[in-house]
C-alpha cells in the first residue's frame, strides 16, 4: 500500500484490529482487577489506532520491534491471539514458551522481532535488522516503535544518526502518548515535538494525529515507501494518550483530571466506530458484530491460557545457550601431527581469522570504528579487509557504542553472523545493555526462537600507561552473564582459533583481545584452524605447581615458571582460554596431579574471575589441596597513568612466581 487514505476494506481491517485489542486489554484488566490472574502490564489502552495503521501497511516479513507496551503492535502485527495471550500470562504454550512474558514477545513468523523492556533499546536492534535486510538484497523494512520518553536515550540518537548515515529501512515510529512514567513529555525535551528531533539527523520528521487510523496509514504508507527504495528512514510521531496510566494499577495521581477526560472522549476505538458508521463503511449491527467477534476470540484465548501450566522450573536452563552442534568447528587443528604451521603475530592472525570468515561466509559483516581501510583499525587488526570485502561488508561506523553493539545484535536476529569492534574495552560499558540485556537474552526469552550469532571484539589497553578508564580489564562483568560465551586468547594460534569458533558459534561471543599481545608472534596451523571453545589449553607441564591463567597474563605466568624451573620449581600452565564456558575439567585434573594452584589475571581481584576458578578448585579437591589457593590479580583501585602507578597494581612476573613458591612451602 503507498500513499492515500485507506479504502473501505483496509477500514473495516482496521477496526477489527482495534476492536481485537480493546477487547484484549479490557479482558486483561478485568482479570487483574478480579485476582482471576496476575501478570505483569503495561495498558496500550488509547493507542490501538496507530498499532492498527502500522498492521495494515507492513507486509508479514516487515520486521517489527515494539516495547513492553506492545499488546497492541503485537496483535496488529499477526501475533496469534491465543499463544500471545499464553506468553502474557507466563504459560508453556505461550509464543516463547513462558520465558519472555508480557514483556518480552518475539514471533519471527508474524514480522514481531523483538519487544524490549528497556527504554530505547530497540531502535539498534531494528536499525540491525534493517541492515541485515538492505545486506540481503531484500526489500523488507524493519520498523522501531517505541514511547516519546525513549527519543531521550542515547540508543534513539546512536540508531537514528547510524541509520540516516546508513540510509537502512527502518521506519521510526514514536507513540507520543504524552507521558513517560510519570513525566510528561513537555518536561523531558527541549523541542516542541519529537520529530524536531529529525532535523538533526537529515531525515523528514512527520506529526500525525495518532487517534485516526486513517491518517496514520498513509504517513505510515509513505515512510515503508521511502525505506523500501533506499531511501533511508523517517520518523514518524503519532500523537496519542495513555488511557490507563503507565503500568496496571497505576493511580495516576500526576495526572489533571480534566486532561483526563478529554483523551476519554476522544479515545480512538469509540471515534474511529463512529466514523466508519458515519461514512456508511459499517452499520451499528456490523459493528457490534466485530466487537462481539473480538471478544469471543480473546474470552477462548484466555479460558485455553489459564488451563494451561507454567513452564517445569528445570526449563529455566533450557535455552540459555544454543544447542551443541557436531561437524566441522568441533575438533581443533592443534595437536595434529603433520599440519603446517606459518610464523604469524597476534595482530596477523586475527586478520587471518576475518578474512577467512569474510572470504567463507557471506553473511559475516565487521562493523566498528575506523575498521576500514586506509585506517584498517586502530590497531591494524582489519587492515585491508575493506579493500577486500568493500565496505558495505567491513563498515566503518560513527562513535556509538551502544548501536554497533546493538545493530550487530539486531544484525545477527535477522540472520547474519556479524563481528562488531569496541576499540577499547572500558567502552563497554557504553554497549553493555545491548550486549547483556538483549544478545545475551534474546534466545532464551524467545524460548529458542532467536538466537544472535554475533561476535564481539575488544581489546585491553592495560599496561601500556592509558590510565583508568582506557586501561582495564573487564571480563568479569560479562562472565557473570548468562548467555555469553566469553575468550581471551594468549597466543597467535589461539586468537585466530577461536576467534573463528565465536564467528561459527551461534551465540553471542566476546573475544577479549590485549594490545600487548598483537605484536607477539607464534606459529599457527595453516588452513582452516579453529580451537573449540570451552577448551583450556596447558601451555606448559610440571609437577609441582598448577598456575591457572588466561590473556595476557599467560606470558607472565610462563615466564615465571621459567624463573622457578631454576629454583627447582616444576609449575604447570594452565590457559583457560574460554572462560565461558569453563574448562574446569582440564584445571582440576591438573590441580588433582600437582596438589597445589595459584590463580593468575590482569583483572581486578575483588570479584575477578580467578575467585571462581579459586572456588571450584576448593569445592572439588578440598582434601587434596597441600596449600590454600592463591589469587595473584590487579588491586583494587583504578589503573593510574603514571607507570609507577600501573605497575604498582597490576600483576608481574615477579608476584606470580612469589605466590608460587608460597604455596609450594618454600
Ligand atoms: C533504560 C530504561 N530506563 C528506565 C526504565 C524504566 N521505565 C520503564 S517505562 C519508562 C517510561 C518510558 O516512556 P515512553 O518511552 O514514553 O514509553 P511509554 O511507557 O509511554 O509507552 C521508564 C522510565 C527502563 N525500562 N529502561
Ligand atoms: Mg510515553
Amino acid at each position: 500500500m503507498s500513499g492515500g487514505r485507506p479504502g473501505p476494506d483496509v477500514r473495516r481491517g482496521m477496526y477489527g484490529t482495534m476492536a481485537l485489542i480493546r477487547a484484549c486489554d479490557e479482558r486483561l484488566r478485568r482479570g487483574l482487577s478480579g485476582g482471576e490472574f496476575a501478570c505483569t502490564y503495561w495498558p496500550p489502552t488509547g493507542q490501538e489506532a496507530i498499532a492498527a495503521a502500522m498492521g495494515a501497511v507492513l507486509r508479514t516479513d516487515d520486521e517489527l520491534v515494539t516495547t513492553y507496551r506492545g499488546l497492541h503492535d503485537q496483535l496488529a502485527k499477526g501475533v496469534p491471539v491465543g499463544p500471545l495471550v499464553a506468553e502474557i500470562l507466563t504459560r508453556k504454550s505461550g509464543v516463547n514458551g513462558g520465558k519472555g512474558g508480557a514483556m518480552h514477545i518475539t514471533h519471527p513468523p508474524s514480522g514481531l522481532a523483538h519487544s524490549t523492556g528497556i527504554v530505547g533499546s530497540g531502535l539498534p536492534l531494528a536499525a540491525g535488522i534493517a541492515l541485515a535486510a538492505s545486506l540481503g538484497g531484500t526489500d523488507r523494512v524493519a520498523v522501531a516503535s517505541f514511547g516519546d520518553g525513549a527519543t531521550a536515550t542515547g540508543s534513539f540518537h546512536e540508531a537514528v544518526n547510524l541509520a540516516a548515515l546508513w540510509k537502512l529501512p527502518l521506519v521510526l515510529v514514536c507513540q507520543d502518548n504524552r507521558y513517560a512514567e510519570m513525566t510528561p513529555t513537555a518536561e523531558s525535551q527541549p523541542v516542541g515535538h519529537v520529530a524536531d528531533r529529525a532535523a538533526a539527523y537529515g531525515i523528514l520528521g512527520v506529526v500525525v494525529d495518532g487517534n485516526d487510523p486513517d491518517a496514520v496509514v498513509p504517513v505510515v504508507a509513505e515512510a515503508v515507501a521511502r525505506a523500501r527504495s533506499g531511501d533511508g528512514p523517517t520518523l514518524l510521531e503519532c500523537t496519542t494518550y495513555r488511557l490507563w496510566g503507565h503500568y496496571f494499577g497505576d493511580p495516576m495521581r500526576y495526572i489533571p483530571k480534566e486532561e483526563l477526560a478529554a483523551a476519554r472522549q476522544a479515545e480512538p476505538v469509540a471515534r474511529y466506530r463512529a466514523a466508519l458508521v458515519a461514512d456508511g463503511v459499517l452499520d451499528e449491527a456490523d459493528a457490534d458484530a466485530i466487537e462481539e467477534e473480538a471478544r469471543h476470540r480473546v474470552d477462548e484465548a484466555f479460558t485455553d491460557a489459564l488451563a494451561d501450566s507454567p513452564p517445569e522450573g528445570g526449563e529455566a536452563l533450557v535455552d540459555v545457550y544454543a544447542p551443541r552442534r557436531s561437524g566441522p568447528g568441533a575438533t581443533a587443528t592443534r595437536g595434529v601431527a603433520d599440519v603446517t604451521t606459518t610464523t604469524r603475530s597476534l595482530r596477523e592472525a586475527l586478520n587471518v581469522a576475518l578474512d577467512q570468515a569474510l572470504a567463507t561466509d557471506p553473511s559475516v559483516v565487521l562493523l566498528g570504528e575506523d575498521l576500514a581501510d586506509p585506517a584498517g583499525g586502530i590497531s591494524q587488526v582489519t587492515k585491508g579487509l575493506s579493500t577486500r570485502y568493500g565496505t558495505d561488508r567491513v563498515r566503518d561506523t560513527p562513535i556509538s557504542e551502544a548501536a554497533i553493539v546493538g545493530a550487530a545484535a539486531g544484525a545477527a536476529m535477522a540472520g547474519l553472523r556479524p563481528v562488531a569492534e569496541l576499540m577499547i574495552m572500558d567502552f563497554l560499558s557504553i554497549g553493555m545493555d545491548q550486549l547483556v540485556n538483549h544478545a545475551a537474552k534474546s534466545r532464551f526469552m524467545s524460548g529458542g526462537l532467536v538466537g544472535v550469532p554475533m561476535t564481539l571484539r575488544t581489546a585491553v589497553f592495560g599496561g601500556i600507561g592509558s590510565g583508568a578508564t582506557h586501561s582495564q580489564t573487564l571480563e568479569a562483568w560479562l562472565t557473570h552473564v548468562p548467555g555469553l560465551k566469553v575468550v581471551v586468547p594468549s597466543t597467535p594460534a589461539d586468537a585466530q582459533g577461536l576467534l573463528r569458533a565465536c564467528i561459527a558459534d551461534d551465540d553471542p561471543c566476546v573475544v577479549v583481545e590485549n594490545v600487548a599481545l598483537y605484536g607477539t608472534t607464534g606459529e599457527v596451523p595453516d588452513g582452516d584452524h579453529v580451537v573449540p571453545l570451552g577448551l583450556a589449553d596447558v601451555k606448559r607441564t610440571g609437577a609441582d605447581v598448577t598456575v591457572v591463567t588466561y590473556g595476557r597474563t599467560v606470558r607472565d605466568a610462563l615466564a615465571a615458571a621459567e624463573l622457578l624451573a631454576g629454583e627447582g620449581i616444576d609449575v604447570e600452565v594452565v590457559d583457560l582460554r574460554t572462560l565461558v564456558p569453563f574448562d574446569g575439567q582440564t584445571v582440576l585434573e591438573s590441580v588433582a596431579r600437582t596438589r597445589r594452584a595459584v590463580v593468575a589475571h590482569h583483572a581486578t581481584r575483588l570479584g575477578g574471575f580467578g575467585a571462581e576458578v579459586a572456588a571450584v578448585i576448593n569445592e572439588e579437591l578440598f582434601g587434596e589441596l597441600r596449600a590454600p589457593v592463591r589469587r595473584v590479580a590487579a588491586s583494587f583501585a583504578p589503573i593510574g597513568s603514571a607507570p609507577t602507578l600501573e605497575a604498582f597494581v597490576l600483576p608481574s612476573v615477579d608476584r606470580i612466581a612469589e605466590a608460587v613458591r608460597d604455596v609450594a612451602g618454600r
